[in-house]
């Protein structure tokens, strides 16, 4: 791999300084070696704030899937037979890299995603260091979590992540993975592959043995050749339901463990006896946190008629307030979206929103003249059957409609496809209760939104996807129960 590097200087204030040195080449990372693809293809990385090339990275093809799989077969027999205080240790020293190279990563992570460093800095970065303190944590543990007095790994796993939050997505995967003693081949989004690639240092830094951890760049078809291999034990996957339903149809019948993580349509209901600042602050985090690139925003407003004027009036006024620009000035709010083809799909979404009639606003606000981005947006007058409350947007739009009585609002709520999160809003702890009970959706938050935690479990119902990440039961996602076939 040739190391000539590209420096970036992350620099609007003098204090938070940190650089990032991204190499114009990176190869695929596998049996703890840096190595070009087998038929030497490549692809490049953007910047999708500035549209310049970050550094071009390995197409992993068949061959290279093949040598990944295998390698994290043979580094399963000694991997899962160490003690788990050993495999908590390695842990532990991941968890600790990532927070001393934060910055430098959040800055990296800020480039390749497009997000705020704010976000990068405040939000990805603790996230993923503690992903991996927690599940260090629960290493040597495995037989009290209730999985039966000997839990077993499964064997390799084949995780394929998406784009949106590319370091904390790889966290959520590797850690409860390793942590159980199985090892890994990971595919990272084509837009978002750098911060993986840096991962693999970090596990050479921590000595990770060889071929536990194996990072394979490439674009869609390098994952599904990765699911289908029939060497892996275990498919984990995040990202549309689209592709987790092909990758659930060619998984099925070959006995592997699957997981998926898939879209989502939030509803984010806010009662009238609401306080409106601070719903309005859940509001504006719910959808335009990370770009509303997050499987889990709250896309759907659903507000109580009574106070539909004040609450809409005073998110306006807030949303003005927002700064959309430069992901690595820490004082941006939104930055840009991750790719042309997102910036297509949320463009045709919200066309199609006011050819079905919905009124559409925006703040006045200028955008660079480079890069891809698109201004916070909100659509009033929506009915349950127009597209836009309907199908996931994944970026900054937020579709509103109203309701009249509680139940109404479960019903409009659950009805979508979807069952990922919700939000209440509500000074009423009998009515968040009521609420949350009759909601069909994996997390519901009340009076607050966006909060995540490695020790809670997270996931859907319907077709935002089955299995959970985070806690106790993130473990049993990588363990077999007796009934199913381990590789140890
Ligand atoms: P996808 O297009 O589904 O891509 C996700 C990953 O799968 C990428 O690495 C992608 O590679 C790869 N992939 C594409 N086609 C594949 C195939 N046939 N077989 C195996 N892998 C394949 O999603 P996305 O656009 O990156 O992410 C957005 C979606 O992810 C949204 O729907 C969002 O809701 C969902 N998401 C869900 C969650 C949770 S936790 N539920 C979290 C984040 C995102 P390429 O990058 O090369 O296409």
């Amino acid at each position: 791999m040739a190391m000539d590097k590209q420096t970036f200087e992350y620099a609007p204030a003098p204090e938070s300084r940190a650089v990032v040195d991204i190499a114009p080449a990176y190869g695929l990372y596998i049996d703890g070696e840096f190595t070009d693809a087998a038929d030497g293809k490549v692809f490049k990385t953007i910047s999708p704030a500035s549209e310049e090339v970050l550094s071009e990275v390995a197409q992993a093809g068949p061959e290279d899937v093949d040598r990944a799989v295998k390698a994290a077969r043979k580094a399963f027999e000694k991997w899962s037979a160490l003690p788990g205080s050993e495999r908590a240790k390695y842990l532990f020293r991941i968890a600790r890299i990532l927070q001393e190279r934060s910055r430098e990563l959040a800055v990296l992570e800020s480039l390749d995603n497009g997000k705020p460093i704010r976000e990068s800095r405040d939000f990805d970065l603790p996230t993923a260091a503690a992903h991996f303190f927690y599940y260090a944590g629960w290493a040597d543990k495995l037989q009290y979590a209730g999985f039966g007095p000997a839990p077993r790994p499964i064997g390799a796993a084949g995780q394929v992540i998406p784009w949106n939050f590319p370091l904390m997505m790889l966290a959520w995967k590797i850690a409860p993975a390793l942590a159980t003693g199985n090892t890994v081949v990971l595919k990272p989004a084509e837009t978002t592959p750098l911060s993986a690639l840096f991962f693999a240092d970090i596990c050479r830094q921590a000595g990770l043995p060889k071929g536990v951890v194996n990072i394979l760049t490439g674009d869609g078809s390098t994952g599904a050749e990765l699911v289908s291999h029939p060497g892996v034990d275990k498919v984990a996957f995040t990202g549309s339901t689209e592709v987790g339903k092909a990758i659930a149809r060619a998984v099925a019948g070959t006995g592997k463990k699957l997981s998926l993580e898939l879209g989502g349509k939030a509803a984010n209901i806010v009662f009238d006896d609401a306080p409106v600042d601070q719903a309005v602050e859940g509001i504006v985090n719910g959808i335009f946190f990370n770009q509303g690139h997050v499987c889990c925003a709250g896309s759907r407003l659903l507000v109580q008629e009574s106070v539909a004027d004040e609450v809409l009036d005073s998110l306006k006024r807030r949303m003005s307030t927002l700064r959309v620009g430069d992901p690595l000035d820490k004082n941006t709010d939104i930055g840009a979206i991750n790719s042309a083809e997102q910036l297509g799909r949320i463009r045709a979404l919200t066309e199609a929103g006011e050819a079905e009639g919905a009124d559409r606003w925006s703040p006045e606000c200028e955008l660079p003249s480079n890069g891809f981005w698109f201004r916070p947006t909100v659509f009033t007058g929506v009915t349950q059957a127009h597209r836009i409350a309907r199908e996931e947007i994944f970026g900054p739009v937020l579709s509103v409609l109203t309701f009249r009585t509680p139940a109404e609002a479960v019903e409009k709520a659950n009805n979508t496809p979807y069952g990922l999160s919700a939000g209440i809003w509500t000074e009423k702890g009998s009515r968040i209760l009521w609420t949350a009970d009759k909601l069909r959706a994996g997390v519901v938050w009340a009076n607050t939104f966006n909060k995540f935690d490695p020790s809670s479990p997270f996931g859907g119902y319907k077709e935002s996807g089955y299995g959970r990440e985070g806690g106790r039961h993130g473990l049993e996602a990588y363990l077999a129960t007796a009934a199913e076939p381990s590789n140890e």
